[in-house]
């Protein structure tokens, strides 16, 4: 058996696969802010950052990690699994003390994992990929580096707010004694690989690429983004390494307690996007995936790394080698989740409003669907805009409501995903709100192209699962083609009569977010 561990905004999910019979044995979830009250963070984060910070208790990934394994301990017999690969959520930094590989291995099985890392963090919280506040750190990076196109060309992306590299840098100019005692500055994904592994463990290029830090064409530390980031980071930063390498064994605290075999294998993590792309089998390039998670990313293997003029895209590394283009946009299932709360609809509301009217209603009503702060595009929205009919604008139909956030949503993401070339003309669509056929009609319709949905809809777990299969010695590409089928019946078809309806929202779209941008 193989195993794969998605630690993402909200929960902590596993997926265990047997690669030989291509079958899915176990799926497990811990969430956040049901299983875990007592971190106060109900969506998994801690509200009400100054700022534009946006924080999370490093923690609670760690009591979910003993909660989730303490689970499937009860349902799976651990010690058949071979090897561990995993996936966090992109960005979120943890800063560590000299004590923390000595804690490591010395990690006591009758006590907790939270308890025993707790006095090894220099900051108690860690800033995760909702944090806008870095916005002086980026011009910073920027300016050392002679300007945006630099940072670009050697990172894959322009400065950006929520990367880790601006966050090590607030974080080096708020607090410098405790940056000058960090020793380790590890990433989600590479954190909980260093705990599974009693070990520090690397940092895989896709998640290493999302910090401002890595230099692509070399896949190594970039001398210059480091001394614009701040001093001595050669020093604090992890090694790097493909996803696909196992490293370590696992650490003796996990064979005590969970029964896993002692040669059990820890590959290095990646992040939860990077991994979603081998999950949804789209490790090479040919499918666009669309993941609506707490954020909706847009992404694809790229045939060659081209990055985007206008700075919102990035460019990751491939845990099947080569790179990714990737697009995140904040207000993902945050703003369908607050629609749903303010008219108390429920995802069925959702669905009905989607599927009913098509015709009538398809791009008539527009909105730019900003709660708060988005990424892409930059801009510190509070509220979404709304141009259209008097009963859409005065708010009274959440029918109307619903169906305008869902098509402003994927008319952003069109808008923003050109730069891209990649040719949209089959889309797989994954994340917790794939499993609604009216999200799946609207994205179809608003792409024209078909939407495919596979059975798993944690594609980040699955592909975590398939990447420590590979690690193991399996073939990535016949674990993708064996456990990432799109059922026919799952696709669902674009309605070729709203393909000049949506290309006129399209365009009204863009202006209407051109001005509001402007003013
Ligand atoms: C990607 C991004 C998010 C996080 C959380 O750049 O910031 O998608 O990975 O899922």
């Amino acid at each position: 058996m193989f195993l794969g561990l998605d630690s993402s905004t909200q929960s902590l999910s596993a997926i265990l696969i047997d690669p030989e019979r291509g079958r899915i044995l176990h799926e497990c979830s811990v969430n956040f802010g049901n299983d875990l009250p007592e971190f106060g963070s109900p969506k998994g984060f801690l509200p009400d950052g100054r700022d534009g910070e946006v924080h999370a208790n490093p923690l609670l990934w760690l009591a979910a990690l003993d909660l989730l394994l303490g689970r499937l301990a009860q349902s799976v017999d651990l010690s058949q699994v071979k090897c561990i690969a995993g996936s966090g959520q992109q960005h979120g930094s943890v800063y560590l003390d000299d004590s923390f590989e000595s804690r490591l291995k010395a990690l006591d099985p009758t006590k907790d994992l939270a308890t025993q890392i707790a006095p090894a963090l220099t900051r108690a919280t860690s800033p995760i990929w909702m944090d806008t506040s870095t916005s002086a750190e980026c011009a910073e990076i920027t300016a050392a580096l002679g300007g945006p196109d630099e940072v670009c060309r050697r990172s894959g992306s322009i400065a950006i707010e929520r990367f880790t590299g601006p966050q090590i840098r607030r974080f080096f100019k708020s607090d410098p004694a405790a940056y000058a005692r960090t020793q380790h500055v590890h990433l989600v994904s590479s954190f909980l690989a260093s705990i599974l592994a009693g070990r520090a463990a690397p940092i895989d290029f896709g998640d290493g690429a999302g910090m401002n830090l890595m230099n692509l064409a070399q896949l190594s530390w970039d001398p210059d983004l480091m001394q614009a980031t701040a001093p001595d980071l050669a020093k604090k930063l992890p090694s790097l390494s493909s996803a696909t390498r196992t490293f370590s064994s696992i650490a003796p605290y996990f064979v005590a307690k969970y029964q896993f075999a002692a040669d059990c294998r820890i590959a290095p993590f990646t992040g939860d996007n990077p991994a979603s792309l081998i999950g949804m089998g789209a490790g090479t390039p040919g499918l666009v995936v669309i993941s609506l998670g707490t954020s909706d990313t847009f992404f694809a293997a790229m045939p060659e790394a081209k990055t985007d003029p206008k700075g919102f895209g990035h460019v990751f590394g491939n845990p099947a080698g080569g790179f990714m283009s990737l697009i995140c946009f904040r207000n993902g299932s945050l703003a369908r989740e607050k629609l749903r709360d303010q008219y108390q609809l429920d995802w069925s509301d959702f669905e009905q409003a989607a599927l009913t009217h098509t015709r009538e209603q398809a791009g008539r009503n527009l909105m730019l669907p900003f709660f708060s702060p988005e990424i892409t595009p930059r801009h510190d929205f509070n509220a979404p805009m709304l141009q259209g009919s008097p009963a859409f604008e005065s708010g009274t139909q959440p029918a109307l409501q619903v169906r305008a956030l869902l098509e402003g949503q994927f008319l952003n993401m069109r808008l923003h995903s050109q730069w891209m070339a990649v040719n949209a003309d089959r889309i797989r669509l994954t994340g917790g709100a794939s499993t609604n056929n009216g999200i799946a009609q609207i994205v179809a319709d608003v792409f024209q192209a078909p939407v495919e949905r596979l059975a798993i809809p944690n594609s980040a777990a699955l592909g975590a699962a398939l990447i420590a299969a590979a690690a193991g010695g399996h073939d990535l590409q016949t674990l993708q083609q064996t456990f990432c089928l799109a059922s026919s019946e799952s696709e669902t078809k674009p309605d070729p009569t709203l393909s000049p309806v949506y290309q006129n929202a399209l365009e009204r779209f863009g202006s209407l977010l051109a001005r509001e941008l402007d003013r």
